[in-house]
């Protein structure tokens, strides 16, 4: 045999060596465990846990929410194990064998912070806040077969490896949003949506809820906007919008998982759904056409017309009495028919409205142009100039680079829906980004999160939705979530191949990329 073929062979079977260590669907130990995002520190012991009809649930600490939040355990399990777990007080973690949920007074957690002793004869989750436990059953359930998902019982050993982890997020704003305007999409899939983020840890949802194409929130003082202007989407379908009620309940149901709505109000751009809805906001006094296209930068308020605060205000005020959050977004983006003077201006007053209300206010990169006032958060996403923009003010700022985040753009030349203005994004490009590195000069410390967006243009269905989001968002919520010398594309894809099964499972459409090693 030449020396050649012999170097080759020991290539080979190194190769054979790395590869099966990665692979994660015979995991064997916890610190094999594909878990995205990926934990703060994990260490391995020996054993497993298992789950069976008589595990308990046993709370220490306990209050309502704790029982609340201890419930998503069994929603999250029982489909696919059979199982309802009782639930029980106790004293301590001590005497106890099963699942135990530890309210803690530790003052070293963090906010969102949790531990996850898994032994054999018991898995005890710890945490300072209810929002901690949460987070951590996430854990739980990524760490369980990935059949968990499934919506049938399954006949399957429900173990968990033993070990320890501790984890805490990296970023305190960790989002998705979902353009609601371009295209309409109801209650049950946007609950579906935010299901998704909890999952995956996020806390954070950014609806877009106006646009040319549709206005989606009912508005008591100005009803039009929604009999009018909620009417149809792009290519001219029949379009919706949420009742007050409606809008209340997604607060609620985010709420519930611990994800704060970001409700956003685009303007002074973006506004033709509500132009064609009150000619009297118009600068010319007369409404345009619905609009069912997807050009953007057309049409404007009319900022110096009085009418047209009265309009905001009224707007600000509904939406800041039905959201639960900090958070007023004003959008603020490619107001390209608004000259800059009157931009400015608009910006500078719609901004004192948000404060008035008491909510935080957020705009895409361009409102950086305008006075930022104070606690003002501006969303990056194209203009380096505007992120500097804003922190010469001192605003923070979320990321969501088009050209890494957007998760609308296509895949590849072959993807089918979405767009490609920023590019294509393949799901490493997706993955392999700082986002404190994103703009040149820009202060580390005013990065206050991460989103991804996906604008709907081209997307019309809940299966366009999942085949754009995953596996990207993923990426995404692990970017958020964190350290940086945690992420590695080499790792990480083995662990997006794991979890696939685990969307495959749970019956969710997703792209399968050709940089995905999966067998
Ligand atoms: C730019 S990103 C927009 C949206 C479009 C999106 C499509 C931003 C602030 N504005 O109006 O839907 O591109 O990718």
């Amino acid at each position: 045999m030449s020396i050649f073929k012999v170097k080759v062979q020991v290539y080979a079977i190194l190769m054979l060596a790395i590869v099966s260590a990665c692979d994660y669907s015979n995991r064997t130990f916890l610190t094999e465990a594909a878990l995205i995002p990926v934990p703060v520190s994990v260490s391995s012991s020996k054993g497993f846990f298992e789950f069976s009809e008589k595990t308990n649930i046993y709370l220490v600490n306990a209050d309502l929410e704790l029982h609340r939040v201890a419930e998503f355990l069994n929603d999250y399990i029982s489909p696919s194990t059979g199982f309802l777990l009782s639930v029980k007080e106790v004293e301590s973690a001590e005497d106890v064998f099963g699942v135990i949920f530890v309210l803690s007074d530790d003052s070293d957690f963090r906010n969102e912070e949790y531990e996850l002793r898994i032994m054999p004869n018991k898995v005890v989750l710890t945490s300072a806040t209810h929002e901690g436990i949460f987070r951590g059953i996430q854990t739980i359930r990524q760490l369980l077969p990935a059949s968990i998902e499934k919506q049938t019982v399954q006949n399957d050993k429900w173990v968990i490896p033993a070990g320890v982890i501790r984890d805490y997020p990296r970023f305190q704003y960790r989002g998705a949003m979902l353009d609601v305007s371009r295209h309409f999409f109801g209650v049950e899939d946007v609950k579906r949506y935010i299901d998704y983020l909890a999952s995956i840890k996020m806390n954070r949802f950014h609806m877009h809820l106006t646009d040319d194409q549709g206005w989606r929130i009912e508005i008591k003082s100005w009803p039009k906007l929604t009999e009018i202007g909620g009417q149809t989407q792009v290519g001219g379908g029949r379009g919706g919008f949420y009742t007050q009620d409606e809008f209340s309940e997604i607060v609620r149901y985010a709420d519930d998982r611990f994800i704060v709505v970001v409700p956003e109000i685009d303007m002074p751009g973006h506004t033709n759904a509500a132009l064609a809805s009150y000619p009297e906001l118009n600068p010319d006094g007369i409404a345009p056409e619905l609009y069912t296209g997807i050009d953007v930068g057309f049409s404007t308020l009319d900022t110096r017309n009085e009418l047209t605060y009265t309009f905001v205000e009224d707007v600000i005020r509904e939406i800041a009495q039905l959201t639960t959050g900090d958070y007023l977004h004003i959008g603020g983006d490619e107001s390209w028919v608004t000259a800059k003077e009157d931009y400015i201006y608009f910006i500078n007053r719609v901004q004192d409205i948000v404060l008035k209300y008491n909510k935080r206010i957020v705009g895409w990169d361009e409102i950086a142009t305008a006075e930022l006032r104070p606690g003002a958060i501006s969303q990056f996403w194209k203009h380096e100039e505007n992120a500097l923009k804003a922190a010469q003010q001192g605003g923070s700022i979320i990321v969501s680079p088009a050209d890494r985040a957007y998760l609308d753009m296509k895949y590849d030349s072959t993807t089918v829906i979405g767009l490609s203005w920023s590019g294509f994004i393949e799901v490493d490009r997706a993955y392999e980004w700082e986002p404190t590195a994103l703009v040149e000069g820009f202060p580390e410390a005013l990065v206050y999160g991460v989103e991804a967006p996906l604008w709907t243009e081209t997307i019309e269905t809940m299966k366009d939705i999942e085949y754009m989001i995953f596996p990207r968002i993923l990426g995404i919520a692990e970017i958020a979530w964190s350290s940086a010398d945690n992420r590695s594309w080499d790792e990480y894809k083995f662990r997006l191949a794991a979890f696939e099964k685990r969307l495959s499972a749970k019956d969710v459409n997703f792209y399968k990329s050709p940089l995905v090693p999966r067998k």
